[in-house]
């Protein structure tokens, strides 16, 4: 083959990898109406059954209980996938969740949140009742206006690209970090605070063993967050922090519709 064919050829393959069809796949599992757990990805057609399989076996073995009811939604992505950078993994020392609470404290207000809407976030960080999604709050006057209090704001429909998942995955595994927690944490912030109205993230797990939580924000990437709670602890949840005069429809249909495949790391 020559050099011209050979490179029509790689053009074609290029051509068809862009606009393949892509599809998303979301995982809720539940115990008599409550929320246990769930996941949520991009996928191309020939990963579905793989990848329904381990959301099912991970439903039905979650440390926070065994559900009664598992929803898995498979659907076919009707837009294309807009792409966003990864966020960028630092792991602070931290040794306590008071220690744990300074942090979030000190890099919120360095990004301008004021204290009233940090005290609202972390009230709802710590409430015995979990959401299901996040909390959306105004980053002046803490108003929360995520429309449904109880189930918050669930972020679909992003994923990562193969390349630049086994790129992450040999960063990860350098500093022992390399579980599907990590990265699957780390491609939703990297979709949400690809959002130019977002201004910041928190999130520590619901699940009773895990205990690393993060802060995330464009300036700060992502920051790991050791012991921000204590093992066996049941709460946990996710704050957006807002732009204050930005309608927050906007900001939702964009986390929960458009999808955003990660593609691009630092
Ligand atoms: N969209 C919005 N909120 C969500 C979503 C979502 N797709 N998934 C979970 N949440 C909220 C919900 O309130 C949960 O209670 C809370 O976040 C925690 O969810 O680098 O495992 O799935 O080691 O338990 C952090 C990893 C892991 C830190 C976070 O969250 C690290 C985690 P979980
Ligand atoms: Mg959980």
């Amino acid at each position: 083959m020559d050099l011209k064919s050979k490179f029509m050829t790689g053009d074609r393959e290029f051509k068809f990898y862009k606009d393949k069809i892509m599809w998303s796949i979301r995982m809720r599992a539940s115990k008599k109406d409550v929320h246990i757990s769930g996941a949520e990805g991009i996928y191309s057609k020939s990963d579905l059954q793989k990848i329904c399989s381990a959301y099912i076996r991970r439903a039905l073995k979650h440390p926070r209980g065994k559900p009664d009811r598992i929803t898995v939604t498979i659907e076919e992505l009707k837009q294309k996938p807009k792409t966003a950078s990864l966020l960028e993994v630092t792991t602070l020392r931290c040794k306590s969740p008071e220690k744990a609470e300074k942090l979030i404290i000190k890099n919120l207000d360095d990004l301008g949140i004021s204290k009233k809407a940090i005290n609202t976030g972390l009230k709802i960080l710590r409430a015995k009742k979990t959401m299901r999604g996040a909390a959306i709050v105004k980053m002046k006057s803490g108003k929360c206006t995520e429309p449904d209090k109880i189930r918050g704001v669930r972020v679909s429909r992003f994923g990562i690209e193969k390349s630049a998942d086994k790129k992450l995955s040999k960063l990860l595994t350098k500093s022992k970090i390399n579980t599907t927690t990590v990265k699957e944490a780390l491609t939703l912030a990297s979709k949400v605070n690809s959002c130019r109205e977002i201004i910041a993230e928190v999130c520590i797990s619901d699940d009773p063993d895990y205990t690393t939580g993060y802060i995330a924000s464009k300036e700060i990437g992502y920051l790991r967050i050791p012991n921000i709670k204590k093992k066996g602890q049941m709460h946990g949840g996710r704050i957006f922090f807002i732009k204050e005069k930005t309608a927050s429809d906007k900001i939702i249909t964009f986390l929960e519709e458009q999808p955003i495949v990660v593609k691009y790391i630092h």
